[in-house]
């Protein structure tokens, strides 16, 4: 990739320029779909790489990732050329019947993990709402917990996606307010707080949801200890350990799992975005026989998931992470990006906070909200989304070049000097 950044205000008369065709662009694509997102007025045609194309002609460099689902970049070749390949060979038979890609899928994966079993799947929700089912099941059947009487303790400022059952325990306003009733049986304790959770387990606890690094939150990131801590409690108390490692996991830390950073294993890994390689929605829950071997047939499934182009896709996204070259770029960039940002501490930053290539930084709300920072580095051709009030998360590919990234951290210094 190169940087070859072409400014986004253009620059000639107006009589010769032809009229933009973004405005126009980012109507129609408003007109007709409810209003649950307030994207940046952008419209991208095409992107290859840390670098998108808008319908006209502008380039942006990727700071988001598709929210790490593009870990490996768009349009990434080999991952391309897997979609191509089963494209014209087999793209669905359902579970009903067993196809060719299937075995090396969930070999691969549950290897990667370290793990016996995969039970695939397509969004993040729905292999959140897999190990919430897997957890309550090994709950009545292994560890004989009462019927209907499960308990699972999950962390406050979670994120795990949008279900009625999940945003039941949020604790998001927008993300739960008006969506009631909701599901029972979950337990909220302050994230980070080791001594909470171990307080909140019960004979009835049969889980542990929690992120090993809360991304919705503004890249969160546990006290040193915590996911040892909550490893060690959930083993002492007969408790699955269920990492959502759908946003965090995957190369993005630096490291193929966020847990990895403690050693710690847990029982469950929930793994969805970058398992699709930014083609199509994989997700997968993978553990050992002893819990995932709970499920028998006709209890749990999916029309898709699963299906021969998630697989041939997923495989792939497997293999390139098997030889940690991506986890080992993610960290070394990911040390380029903290130096740069901390630089900023005092500076228009307030927060920084950088695992891996995965930063949260938190503006000095003096200088205005979250929003009006993406925009103004959206006019210098820098895509980023803000989170809760002031923060901003950077998640760029793990592909981009070290030269792109130092130029997109310096129009936000450049945003952050002008703001200030
Ligand atoms: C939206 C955030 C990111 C996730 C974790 C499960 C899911 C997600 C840790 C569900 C999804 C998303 C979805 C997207 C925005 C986004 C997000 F800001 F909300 F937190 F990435 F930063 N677990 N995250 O982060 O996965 O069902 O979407 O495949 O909902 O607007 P999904």
């Amino acid at each position: 990739m190169t940087s070859t950044f072409q400014p986004t205000i253009e620059t000639g008369s107006a009589s010769t320029t032809p009229a933009p065709a973004t405005p126009a662009a980012v109507d129609r694509a408003e007109a007709r779909t409810a209003h649950n997102y307030h994207p940046l007025p952008v419209v991208i045609e095409h992107a290859e790489g840390a670098w998108m194309t808008d319908v006209d002609g502008r380039r942006f460099l990727d700071l988001l990732a598709g929210y790490s689902a593009l870990n490996f970049g768009h349009s990434n070749p080999r991952l391309v050329e897997a979609a191509r390949a089963q494209l014209g060979q087999l793209t669905l038979t359902s579970r009903a019947f067993i196809h060719d890609r299937f075995a090396d899928f969930c070999a691969e994966l549950g290897d990667l993990c370290g793990k016996d079993l995969v039970l695939p799947m397509n969004t993040g929700a729905e292999a959140v709402e897999t190990a919430i089912k897997v957890a309550r099941k090994w709950g009545y059947d292994v560890k004989g917990v009462p019927a209907d009487a499960a308990r699972i303790i999950v962390a406050s400022g979670n994120f795990h996606g949008r279900t009625t059952t999940i945003v039941g325990f949020s604790d998001d306003p927008d993300a739960r307010d008006g969506f009631g009733p909701f599901a029972p049986g979950f337990d909220t304790v302050p994230y980070g707080d080791l001594a909470a959770l171990e307080a909140a387990i019960t004979p009835e606890t049969v889980a542990v949801l929690i992120e090993p690094i809360q991304g919705e939150g503004g890249v969160v990131l546990p006290p040193d200890g915590y996911l040892r801590g909550v490893r060690a409690a959930c083993t002492a108390n007969n408790v699955l350990f269920a990492a959502d490692e759908i946003q965090a996991g995957l190369g993005r830390t630096g490291r193929t799992f966020a847990c990895d950073h403690e050693g710690v294993v847990p029982d469950l890994y929930v793994l969805g975005k970058a398992l699709g390689g930014g083609i199509v929605p994989v997700s997968a829950v993978v553990g050992d026989r002893d819990v995932l071997g709970v499920l028998a047939p006709g209890q749990h499934g999916s029309t898709f998931g699963g299906n021969p182009l998630a697989c041939a896709v997923g495989t792939e996204v497997v293999r390139m992470l098997a030889g940690g070259e991506f986890q080992a770029r993610a960290a070394e960039l990911g040390d380029l990006m903290r130096e740069r940002l901390e630089a900023l501490l005092g500076h228009g930053l307030v927060g920084v906070r950088v695992r891996g290539l995965w930063a949260g930084i938190d503006i000095d709300p003096a200088l205005g909200t979250g929003r009006e920072i993406c925009e103004r580095l959206m006019a210098r051709g820098v895509l980023a989304k803000d989170t809760h009030g002031s923060t901003i998360r950077f998640a760029p590919p793990l592909v981009i070049e070290p030269a792109d990234l130092a130029w997109g951290l310096d129009q936000l210094a450049d945003v952050l000097a002008e703001a200030r």
